[in-house]
């Protein structure tokens, strides 16, 4: 009987978009839940907010994991199943996905033996179990093989690498019960703030930056350090969870939470999301997704301050530059379809060795 503490666990690290995390096969892992989140936090190094005896990067964009395995339905290569590891607390939430992770699964599906690359480009099929939806990503795959190597760049993260076109449909209502606006509404006011409760890929609150009083143009660190409103923008959340069908989420990771404002760079709204206690880097993939949606709306914070793009593409500004998403509407406005364009490159492989129980 293999011991993980003494044999170690098979393991990528990988960078995915502009997140980094560790990739398991579910069979090198436990079958049970609670153990296997026991075995992540340990390999993470948490709960501590330096994560000094674990691979976690004490953020939270970089204390992510995937398990994949054969997919279970039909309609897919791969089951990706996401789990976000918090830094300071001993908790292990499934109650999200994560797009910029989802970027290295089709890599890492095929480096692991679970997808047979094709030679020149493979699309992996993706099934979210965390959703229940199905991805599409393209891997660069020369003779055969994942190439990271490229031309692509997404902002927030320096150089150029291979890109990994992702393309999603049915988004609408992922974690909250199928409704893109899981009220009804284009607009709740809660505690006296107008707020969008949207759900496209990832249940996000969109508020106006202004009604804060600040900006909205605040680096990550000024907003991070800003108790306050960091207080405020919990309480609103609080209340927002139940509303999304969420229910109690004191100990989950969403809703995430948007402030946004008149874009500066060019783009159709400038953002800053809380993700949910500390402020993102950039903007989660499917968060920007879910933001740009909330732009085409009649109404709602992010409408009264979208700049609309004439050809689909929304390049949803945040902290280190843009995140460029593809819509595609019908003639209702609707959103049929949803894509963009991520990076992801392997780090290293091997195997990870969890630190001892605490006793
Ligand atoms: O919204 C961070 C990230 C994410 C999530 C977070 C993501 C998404 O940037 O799809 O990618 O919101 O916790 O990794």
């Amino acid at each position: 009987m293999s011991d993980p503490a003494l044999d170690g666990i098979p393991c990528i690290w990988m960078r995915g978009g502009s997140s980094k995390g560790a990739y398991f096969l579910a069979s090198d892992l436990p079958q049970d839940r609670a153990e296997i989140d026991d075995v992540l936090l340990r390999v993470m190094g948490s709960p501590d907010p330096r994560q000094i005896d674990g691979i976690g990067g004490a953020d939270p964009l970089t204390s992510k994991v995937a398990i994949l395995s054969p997919s279970s339905r039909p309609d897919a290569d791969v089951d990706y199943l996401f789990l976000q590891v918090f830094v300071d607390k001993p908790l292990v939430s499934d109650a999200q996905g994560c797009g910029n992770i989802l970027a290295g699964v089709g890599p890492a599906a095929i480096e692991r033996g679970l997808v047979t690359a094709a030679d020149g480009e493979t699309a992996v099929r993706i099934h979210m179990v965390n959703t229940g939806e199905v991805a599409v990503a393209r891997v660069s795959t020369p003779g055969g093989r994942v190439s990271y190597a490229g031309d692509a760049s997404i902002d927030g993260v320096p150089g150029q690498h291979a890109a990994v076109p992702l393309l999603f449909k049915g988004l609408a209502g992922s974690m909250t019960g199928g409704a893109m606006l899981p009220t009804g509404n284009a607009v709740d006011v809660i505690e006296g703030v107008d707020c969008t409760l949207i759900d496209m890929g990832m249940p996000i609150v969109v508020m106006r930056a202004s009604d804060f009083g600040i900006t909205g143009q605040e680096s990550r660190e000024a907003l991070d350090a800003d108790t306050a409103l960091k207080e405020r923008v919990e309480t609103i959340r609080l209340k927002a969870g139940p509303m999304m069908q969420l229910g109690d989420v004191a100990e989950k990771s969403v809703p995430k939470m948007t402030l946004v404002s008149e874009p500066v760079l060019g783009g159709v709204i400038s953002t800053r999301s809380f993700i949910p206690h500390r402020c993102h880097a950039s903007i989660g993939v499917f968060a920007a997704v879910s933001a740009a949606v909330a732009c085409t709306l009649p109404d709602g914070p992010a409408s009264t301050l979208a700049q609309l793009p004439k050809d689909g593409r929304f390049r949803v500004e945040h902290p280190s530059g843009a995140a460029e998403v593809l819509l595609e509407l019908d003639e209702r406005g609707a959103v049929t379809a949803a894509g963009t364009v991520r990076t992801a490159r392997k780090l290293m492989e091997g195997r990870v060795f969890p630190a001892p129980r605490r006793s």
